[in-house]
């Protein structure tokens, strides 16, 4: 959108397109340092009126340009850092530009750019948000679609793969050891889809014929032996396949589909038409380098970029303000296919832990911002676990308000109206509701309004009456531009359970019995709902299933938790059960104070349930998890990192002594007998369980579970038992902890993936000398802060994940964070700025560590630094 002003772009703002593109050739010759770029743009004015053509072009050195064959002069354009300028056009014309671009110096990673090194590595592009600019000059905007036709020239020993969107459309040799292959997409799509590889890989290939008849090539590309590693990628695909076929309708539509892992990329993945390009660390996998959770991931991130050629590329966004159209969409039907594929509650209960840590509290500091943001200056900087996972529990929402069978037919609406468009979240909704004549249109509220809603809901048993009330009362906290906030629908699943643990039919007001189960539209800043002809119940259990992405408030003390804990049969609520009645005991722990009942009556009910048979081994390592570090602080004013840490570390040994020595070991031998390092849910299930309780007896028996965490480490038949025993000692600071840790780093040396698990570790490991520790390791040689992947895994796991470390009184930690962001800056804006993000809560501080945070970030943002780190700085200051 070139209507930004100072920078900043503004929904409000939005005007169409003065020109389309129909189609687009472009040819590339390409080289390391030098790649010569021919684009041919079928240009079609879009009103009457003569308007300039304004193209966006970034980095690109210009060496021809022509209008229908014709040489421009220099006066005939306008030319600058980041436009192309041509004020007279026919209505109907075609531009050739020829640039030269050199993708060896492009350490951004955005555009085209090369991965690995000069000599052995491959070019590739990464164009969403605004890379396309950076390739040659296009209008960089997600509303104009054009047909592609992209012909590649190389030198054949030294790129043997190339690869772009679409269908191959044929391929030869040239003079001088080149040759060429051309592509062609027929699906008319926006430039930041567009896609080329090249280089040597290696491949695995498999059939796939879709249900509507097209026989389709699935090809995975890596590098040497990690191609090894893509058979389990590969199976997830042909599963997300059919899934998509069976659950959405939805077949894939080109005669090959690409995926390229890469092991230099700013974020997971990347959804290109029919080329996916992929983080290598979510597509590998194999049991000696891979560990369950790894497994998962690949999974659900294969998933999620296939489901995008429907839902993002099919039908696209007008602009990056309707960035969750396509991620808050993709994201729930990455959930739902991946609780299809394993345990539906366990995979709630991830996606709301994900949510709490990570949404929930970028929704309640600096950084806010709503589903649908109105402003940007970076759009790079949006790709937030708002747009992303809050985005999804709106679609989810939704999803539910119409129910399965008008959900589904809402989608096949939206397709039908909008394929080969580029959409926005209002037309959306119009599709969807259009299926049973539902409005949807209050859900646009949750669409512009930033900030978790609080749900405050209280419970009366009225025995005259025989009528359970509940009161209800909602109100959204002010965020940064939005100090006034209105009430949003919020859609209340609920029970009542009697003293038995059963829900209890449920009439309200008027309306007929209905089952043990409702949901309640509640939508104004109050109401009073009121269950009829009930016995006493013995307690609600609301928000089930999490039915809305808000902090509630059900004022339970802990003998009602408890019960909810052990009877509770929807499983996430029981769950829920569990941490609020940890957040409970933390609050106490924190208070100081000397007895804390709900500390107690925690592990208690644990210790009732831990031996318990029928309970799902994976769902039981979760109940005796309690709520993560950085969950838990947010509920601490001001932050003392430190407190909040010994807080929770109390709960963990309450918990392990009250469970005891003898259980916890005799449970871990237990499971460990049943250990072959399978696969299969059951499987992973129960090794959950097994590190759980390896954790938890190395608390009470710290020797001799110690010996047993080595030894399982050194015998470790696959990578969840090793990264779980390796992990376990390093938490409990054993003696074996660093012998194991050299012994992984021998292991994994050559391999970048593994080794960011070693570099994960320490990280992490809470001890008073990990800044020094992490200090150390960025000169480590396999380190680097031009790879995003080790930025995260040492940098950004050492500031978002580490909280008593990197809040070390000194303020130690953040002069590293300080001067690392400043380097990485110069490197890679993207990466700098999303590191920057781990300093958002300055704020919530105790004074003394607020006033160094607060100092590191000044010095910042007194800096010259990149757009994208510079529009952190300013909103985290305020
Ligand atoms: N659309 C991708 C995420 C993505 C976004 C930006 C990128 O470069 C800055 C790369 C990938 C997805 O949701 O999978
Ligand atoms: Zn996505």
């Amino acid at each position: 959108m070139s209507s930004a002003q100072n920078g900043v772009v503004r929904l409000a703002d939005y005007v169409a397109p003065a020109w389309r593109v129909d189609e687009v050739e472009l040819e590339f010759d390409l080289g390391i340092s030098v790649t010569q770029v021919r684009a041919r743009l079928h240009l079609r004015r879009s009103g009457v009126t003569p308007q300039a053509l304004v193209l966006d072009g970034a980095g690109l050195q210009l060496q021809a340009i022509r209008v229908d064959g014709r040489e421009l002069a220099d006066t005939q354009y306008t030319l600058d850092e980041t436009s192309l300028r041509i004020e007279q056009l026919p209505a109907v014309c075609v531009l050739e530009t020829l640039a030269l671009i050199d993708p060896a110096a492009n350490s951004a990673l955005s555009g085209l750019y090369l991965s690995g090194s000069a000599e052995h590595g491959f070019l590739l592009t990464q164009c969403e948000a605004e890379g396309f600019r950076r390739i040659t000059w296009y209008p960089d905007r997600p509303d104009v679609l054009a047909k592609f036709h992209v012909l590649l020239r190389a030198d054949r020993q030294r790129f043997p793969v190339l690869l772009a969107n679409g269908n191959p459309a044929g391929s030869g040799e040239l003079e001088d050891g080149r040759h060429w292959v051309a592509w062609v997409d027929p699906h008319p799509k926006p430039c930041y889809l567009f896609a080329l590889v090249a280089g040597r890989l290696e491949k695995i290939e498999q059939e796939y014929r879709t249900a509507d008849g097209r026989a389709v090539m699935l090809r995975i590309f890596a590098e040497g032996d990690a191609i090894a590693r893509c058979g389990y990628a590969m199976d997830a695909l042909v599963r997300a396949m059919r899934w998509d076929e069976q659950q959405y309708g939805c077949n894939y539509d080109l005669d090959v589909f690409h995926i390229v892992a890469t092991h230099d990329f700013n974020m997971g993945a990347m959804e290109n038409k029919g080329l996916n390009i992929f983080n290598a660390k979510y597509l590998l996998a194999d049991p000696q380098h891979s560990s369950d959770d790894d497994y998962a991931h690949v999974e659900a991130i294969v998933a999620h970029e296939y489901f995008h050629n429907w839902t993002g590329n099919r039908v696209t966004c007008r602009d990056w303000f309707q960035l969750s159209l396509k991620e808050g969409l993709t994201v729930y039907r990455e959930q739902q296919f991946s609780a299809d594929m394993n345990s539906a509650t366990l995979k709630r209960i991830e996606d709301v832990q994900i949510l709490r840590r990570s949404q929930f509290i970028e929704d309640a500091g600096p950084l806010a911002h709503p589903v649908r943001p109105e402003q940007y200056s970076a759009i790079d900087n949006f790709y937030t676990a708002t747009v992303y996972d809050k985005g999804a529990e709106l679609v989810r929402m939704i999803a539910g308000r119409l129910g399965a069978a008008a959900w589904r037919r809402g989608m096949d609406e939206y397709f039908l109206r909008h394929d080969g468009e580029a959409a926005t979240v209002e037309q959306f909704l119009a599709a969807l509701g259009s299926a049973d004549g539902s409005d949807l249109s209050p859900y646009l509220r949750w669409y512009a309004q930033a900030g978790t809603p609080q749900l405050q809901a209280r419970g009366e048993y009225d025995a005259a009456q025989r009528c359970y009330r509940l009161d209800l009362q909602q109100h959204t906290p002010a965020t940064p531009g939005q100090p006034h906030k209105q009430a949003l629908p919020i859609p209340l699943r609920l029970a009542l359970l009697g003293d038995d643990g059963k829900a209890l039919p449920l009439r309200l007001h008027d309306s007929a019995d209905a089952p043990g189960e409702r949901v309640l539209e509640f939508d104004s800043d109050r109401a009073r709902f009121e269950f009829q002809d009930i016995d006493a119940p013995r307690v609600a259990s609301l928000l089930r299933g999490f039915s809305a992405p808000v902090r509630l408030d059900a004022g339970l003390g802990a003998a009602d938790l408890a019960f909810l804990l052990r009877f509770e049969s929807d499983g996430f609520n029981r769950w829920e059960a569990a941490q609020q009645l940890a957040r409970l005991a933390f609050a106490g722990c924190l208070a100081g104070a000397p007895v804390v009942p709900e500390l107690g009556t925690w592990c208690d009910t644990l210790a009732e349930l831990f031996p318990q048979a029928a309970l799902d081994p994976a769902l039981l390592a979760e109940l005796l998890t309690p709520p993560e570090l950085n969950d838990l602080a947010q509920s601490c004013d001001p932050l003392d990192p430190a407190a909040a840490h010994t807080a929770r570390e109390a709960l963990e040994q309450a918990l392990a002594q009250r469970l005891g020595a003898n259980a916890l070991r005799a449970r871990h031998a237990q499971l460990l007998q049943a250990e072959r390092g399978d696969l299969d849910g059951a499987a992973r299930a129960r090794r959950r369980l097994l590190n759980r309780c390896l954790r938890l007896w190395l608390r009470v028996e710290p020797i001799a579970a110690a010996a047993m965490a080595a030894q399982r480490y050194a015998e470790a038949p696959a990578m969840t038992e090793r990264l779980a025993c390796l992990a376990a000692l390093l938490a409990a600071g054993a003696e074996q902890a660093q012998p194991a840790l050299d012994d992984f780093a021998c292991r994994y040396d050559a391999d970048p993936v593994t080794l960011d698990k070693w570099f994960v570790l320490q990280a992490q490991a809470p001890r008073s000398d990990t800044v020094e520790r992490v200090a150390a390791l960025m000169a480590h040689p396999r380190f680097s802060l031009r790879n995003p992947n080790r930025v995260s895994a040492l940098l950004q796991n050492f500031a978002v994940r580490n909280l008593p470390a990197f809040h070390r009184p000194d303020g130690a930690g953040y002069v590293l964070i300080e001067q690392a962001l400043a380097q990485i800056d110069a490197l890679n804006p993207t990466t700098a700025a999303r590191l920057a993000t781990a300093l958002k809560d300055w704020a919530r501080l105790e004074p003394a560590r607020r006033r160094l945070l607060q100092a590191s970030l000044q010095r910042l943002v007194r800096r010259d630094s990149s757009q994208d780190l510079a529009d952190i700085l300013r909103r985290t200051l305020g």
